[in-house]
């Protein structure tokens, strides 16, 4: 046992959470059951690991220039508060499970057991329906703290091996079907380069679009996206991606600098005393257009390889699967405004609702993360701009700010167990996972837990097995051809449409 999991904690830490490992991984397996000589194996291998890499310096020079500005503007209002970020969330999910007198090795069971029940899933997929694979592995480890703590605080007496059941069962479901969920519009949104979303928005995803769609595609004409906007003269200069993110940021990131001010910046190591405040703000200002371009560079990289070599793994291993990825591939692909639209509306929303609870004098306080304001409400802006338009991608990300910073005050209050809760924990680590699914969706999960109990345990995992079968049966034909052969599907859908 002991030998497995030393096995187990190799793999976890050498490849699940290290996604650019992984995926360079599954592009060696992939090429090796599809018979490649030697040198496209190891040559694969490393474009895929080294796009990915390229893609995380895009993504993680993003988080590195604006966390700390994020986080000095809130210092500004003196807020002492819960932070809205996946990592302090995680944190502080951990903290509290220790502090119960459990350990965060059961959290990696967790995630062992979550991630061999997603691919069994889809292995079963006839039956299930369930087609994608949840890949991104440090995002797993995230939700497996968060998922584990919130089982806790329904279930305090429930011994540890039945709970590691229920919530491996519930945890596994979440991610294939959740995945699952995002394949049609994944495929939409790259023309069919053969990944969806492994993330923590797939549901809002979901949710978002099917509203979007209500709303603003009325008589079955779709609405504008961002793409379609041309505008005339001297507007036109923001019809090229990197002008319009940069004056875009130039704005945004400008007020926010200017309102925080020199001492705080400097404080933050945003700012060097003495310098020019302008050239500071300006550099902010264009790193986000730089690791834009940065990001959407290793995606075209490694993209490529990943769809070429999956077919290895759904010829022989997994039948119709479709490997989850990083919210950030999807940058690379739709309407880079989408993104910086999506990052703005998101700000602004959750700005709003933290000032609506400093006024009305909550108990709790939320101060902005750059993750969830970035990655979530960018990640939703893309895929409602492709599907219903930049209107409804814009209130879209509008609105889930709102929920973010509501919805995990009002989690954070609820998912609390005697004195033990998130909000008790030190200042370095109070904070929640302010992603749609889990400042929204994984708390009414807990919410139903919580009062029916295993009925409720029952209720979810039946509303989780039944999503897959409804997306099903709207489209039985083209179900599982939109992933085996996108080109196939499209005339599909032609032909559908026409009558
Ligand atoms: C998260 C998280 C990150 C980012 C990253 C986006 O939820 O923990 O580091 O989003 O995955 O690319």
């Amino acid at each position: 046992m002991t030998f497995l999991m030393n096995i187990w904690e190799f793999f976890a830490n050498n490849f699940l959470k290290t996604p650019a490992y992984f995926i360079g991984l599954i592009v060696i397996i992939g090429y090796i059951l599809l018979r490649k000589k030697w040198y496209e194996v190891f040559s694969g291998f490393i474009k895929a690991t080294v796009g990915y890499k390229i893609l995380l310096v895009g993504s993680g020079g993003l988080s590195s220039t604006f966390k700390p500005i994020i986080s000095a503007l809130s210092s500004k209002f003196g807020i002492d508060a819960m932070v809205l970020d996946t990592y302090i969330g995680q944190t502080a999910a951990q903290g509290a499970i220790e502090a119960v007198g459990k350990s965060f090795s059961q959290v990696m069971v967790l995630l062992l057991i979550a991630f061999v029940l997603n691919i069994v899933l889809v292995k079963f997929q006839k039956i299930t329906k369930m087609r994608a694979v949840f890949t991104t592995g440090h995002v797993q480890t995230q939700q497996a703290t968060f998922a584990f703590w919130i089982f806790l605080t329904c279930f305090p007496k429930l011994g540890d091996t039945p709970m590691l059941i229920l919530m491996a069962i519930l945890l596994g479901l979440y991610w294939a079907v959740g995945s699952n969920l995002t394949v049609e519009t994944a495929q939409r949104l790259t023309d069919g380069a053969g990944f969806c979303v492994a993330h923590q928005q797939m549901f809002g995803i979901a949710i978002y679009e099917m509203l979007g769609d209500k709303v603003f595609s009325r008589g079955g004409k779709s609405a504008k996206s961002f793409e379609d906007y041309e505008l005339p003269g001297w507007l036109s200069m923001f019809n090229e991606n990197t002008v319009s993110t940069a004056i875009l940021m130039l704005l945004f990131i400008g007020v926010i600098m200017i309102i925080t001010g020199k001492d705080l910046l400097a404080a933050a190591g945003v700012y060097k005393a003495g310098a020019s405040f302008f050239f500071c703000v300006l550099d902010n200002a264009l790193a986000f257009a730089v690791y834009m371009a940065v990001l959407q560079l290793g995606v075209r990289i490694f993209v490529g390889e990943l769809t070429n070599s999956f077919q290895g793994i759904t010829n022989k291993l997994l039948p119709g699967a479709v490997p989850g990825l990083d919210c950030a591939a999807s940058y690379g692909f739709g309407s880079a405004n989408a993104v910086t639209f999506g990052f703005i509306f998101g700000a602004i929303g959750q700005f709003l609702a933290i000032g609506i609870l400093i006024a009305m004098k909550s108990p709790v306080v939320a101060i902005a993360g750059f993750v969830p304001v970035f990655f979530d409400n960018a990640t939703i802006s893309v895929y409602v701009n492709a599907k219903s338009g930049a209107k409804a991608a814009m209130l879209a990300s509008f609105v889930n700010g709102l929920l973010q910073v509501f919805c995990s005050v009002a989690a954070a209050q609820f998912f609390a167990i005697g004195d033990v809760t998130v909000l008790t924990q030190t200042a370095s680590a109070k904070g929640w996972m302010a992603m749609f699914d889990w400042c929204v969706l994984w708390p009414a999960f807990g919410v139903i837990m919580h009062y029916a109990g295993y009925v409720g345990v029952v209720i979810v995992a039946a509303i989780l097995i039944a999503i897959p079968q409804i997306q099903y049966r709207r489209d039985p034909e083209g179900y599982f051809l939109c992933v085996t052969d996108w080109e196939a599907y499209k005339e599909h859908v032609k032909e559908r449409e026409a009558k």
